[in-house]
């Protein structure tokens, strides 16, 4: 696994005149993503076990701003400062040194440079919705822009967004596949030539047109921290007994969900959705420590949708990250059906009625 060296960058390449005239301020708004086929199990320096597949959003996004400067001595400690919605955060401020720390080799200027980050989510805290996915890919983009201003690297689109997703991945796995419009996948695998362990890639087969109107409704069933982390969710994977069944599973999964892409058929699609989904949480039901990350309100909303589904024919599919809050998934043309239906069955079953919606996005976007 030495690709990743391929974004590694000496110190020699730095151009010293234009890093020391370096002032200026760097911006982008990146959404989050909802995996179909999901990444759960991790190994080495933050690559997969399996490959996933998502759904870029659109309304769920972070958008953060970096303003850096030169600074004459490169010393690693005290030149970060990080605002979350304007407010100074020592806890997100650890976790972006250490971060910052983790990707030098890739970014040498870091040392010399001192970075003000301001960084702000449109969506709410704990909704279920992966706000690392968001913010670390729209950090990474802002780096790399450094780096196409500082070292005039970067300057192909396609390696660009490769080494943007590259560092998301470092900063939180599933912020790898934000930088892309669509559907991406993050991942190695046989069926797809240019996949990748160390970075996603945008998902370039033909697909029915249909899937980018996707309509995601996010149920909020329970607004708490999650019970446990991700990191620790994918640690416990490495003594599941089922995990190389999983991961088996889920390279399958990639390849049936690839025929239901072409052929726009929505009810395979929905099958395996739905099997990724509860096979995420029979996963952590079975791990040791064992975690049930469902409510009795995920179980309603997911009894209520089969019934509803079956009744009326209407394509609407759950899916859920490793939490109790639900995603439900749709074809544009069902907007105001499934809207209805939420708001006369489900709503009742999220906390205080809330839930947001989102859909298919076109990927982050640069703002200065
Ligand atoms: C996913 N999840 O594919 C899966 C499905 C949650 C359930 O990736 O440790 O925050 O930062 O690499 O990306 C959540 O894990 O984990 C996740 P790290 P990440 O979206």
């Amino acid at each position: 696994m030495t690709r990743h060296l391929y974004f590694s960058q000496a110190k020699e390449q730095l151009d010293f005149e234009k890093l020391k005239s370096a002032n200026d301020t760097v911006m982008w708004q990146s959404p989050s993503n909802i995996a179909l086929v999901k990444y759960w199990g991790k190994y080495g320096f933050q690559f997969p076990r399996n490959p996933s597949l998502s759904f870029t959003l659109s309304e769920s996004h972070t958008t953060t701003k970096v303003e850096y400067l030169f600074k004459e001595e490169a010393a690693h400690s005290e030149h970060v400062r990080l605002f979350f919605h304007n407010e100074e955060s020592p806890k997100f401020l650890k976790k972006i040194e250490q971060f910052f720390h983790s990707i030098e080799e890739f970014f040498p200027f870091i040392p010399y440079l001192s970075f003000t980050i301001f960084s702000e989510n449109s969506f709410p805290h704990s909704a279920g919705i992966a706000s690392s996915a968001s913010s670390m890919s729209a950090l990474a983009l802002c780096l790399c822009t450094i780096e196409r201003r500082l070292m005039n690297t970067l300057q192909d689109e396609e390696e660009f967004y490769h080494k943007a997703s590259f560092i998301a991945r470092i900063g939180s796995g599933s912020a790898s596949r934000s930088v892309y419009p669509g559907l991406a996948l993050w991942g190695a695998h046989d069926d797809f030539a240019d996949s990748s362990q160390v970075y996603a890639i945008p998902y370039y087969e033909q697909f029915d047109p249909v899937f980018l109107t996707f309509r995601d409704a996010v149920l909020i069933v329970d607004a708490k921290e999650k019970s446990v982390s991700s990191r620790a969710g994918h640690a416990l994977m490495e003594d599941n007994i089922f995990a190389p069944v999983r991961y088996q599973q889920a390279e399958n999964h990639l390849i049936t969900l690839v025929e239901a892409l072409k052929s726009g058929d929505l009810t395979n699609f929905g099958n395996i959705v739905e099997e990724e989904a509860l096979s995420l949480h029979a996963l952590m039901m079975t791990s040791k420590p064992s975690y049930l990350l469902m409510k009795p309100a995920t179980l309603e909303i997911i009894n209520k949708l089969r019934a509803w589904r079956n009744k009326t024919g209407i394509p609407a599919f759950f899916t859920l990250d490793a939490g109790p809050n639900v995603h439900l998934l749709y074809p544009q043309q069902y907007t105001n059906q499934v809207e209805d239906f939420i708001k006369m069955e489900l709503a009742q079953h999220c906390e205080n009625g809330r839930w947001i919606k989102d859909h298919v996005g076109k990927g982050p976007v640069q703002l200065k």
